[in-house]
């Protein structure tokens, strides 16, 4: 299967925090491939990484990153692909790597969301849901991911309320 959207993580040591969106968007029948670079260690292949994704088909790339995050700005620099960027935690609870990320200058776009699994697993559905725009099948499957959250909600309303009026 072609790879629809490309995982880029700054180090092997982000996974933990990305696993879950790697996995959502395998859910939803999407091609993914990840790898390991960082816009600082490797920079030229980063670059590689990037050219080879344009060639081979890729439509959307997430780059998770921590710290000094310049890898989705460093990224975008280099491709018209829409770069949705990941802030990871670290030593400043990750406030650094979203403010990196985040203020990039104007005429480069980075769409920057939470920091984190939460925020990773955001990007996952917000790169779906980009690619959904011309994909019908996976708008329906993105349809019922919300039904999922909403029973999800339900059930956790009703068991609150048994549980208040056991106790
Ligand atoms: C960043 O530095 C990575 O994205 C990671 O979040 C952070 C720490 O990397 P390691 O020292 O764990 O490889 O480039």
């Amino acid at each position: 299967m072609n790879a629809a959207v490309a995982f880029l993580l700054g180090s092997d040591s982000d996974f933990p925090a990305v696993e879950k969106g790697i996995a959502l968007l395998r859910s939803l029948g999407l091609g993914v491939v990840v790898e390991v670079s960082s816009a600082h260690r490797t920079p030229e292949r980063t670059l590689e990484l990037v050219r080879g994704f344009e060639s081979r088909g890729v439509a959307v790339i997430i780059a998770a990153a921590g710290g000094a995050a310049h890898l989705p700005g460093v990224v975008a620099g280099h491709t018209l692909l829409p770069v949705l960027g990941v802030p990871m935690a670290s030593p400043l609870s990750g406030l650094d790597s979203l403010l990196a990320m985040v203020q990039m200058p104007a005429g480069v776009p980075v769409a920057v969301f939470g920091i984190g699994e939460s925020g990773a697993v955001n990007a996952a559905l917000f790169a779906a849901e980009l690619l959904a725009v011309a994909d019908p099948d996976l708008k329906e499957k993105l349809l019922a991911y919300r039904a999922e959250q909403r029973q999800n909600v339900l059930a956790k309303s009703r068991k609150l309320k048994e549980k208040l009026e056991q106790g």
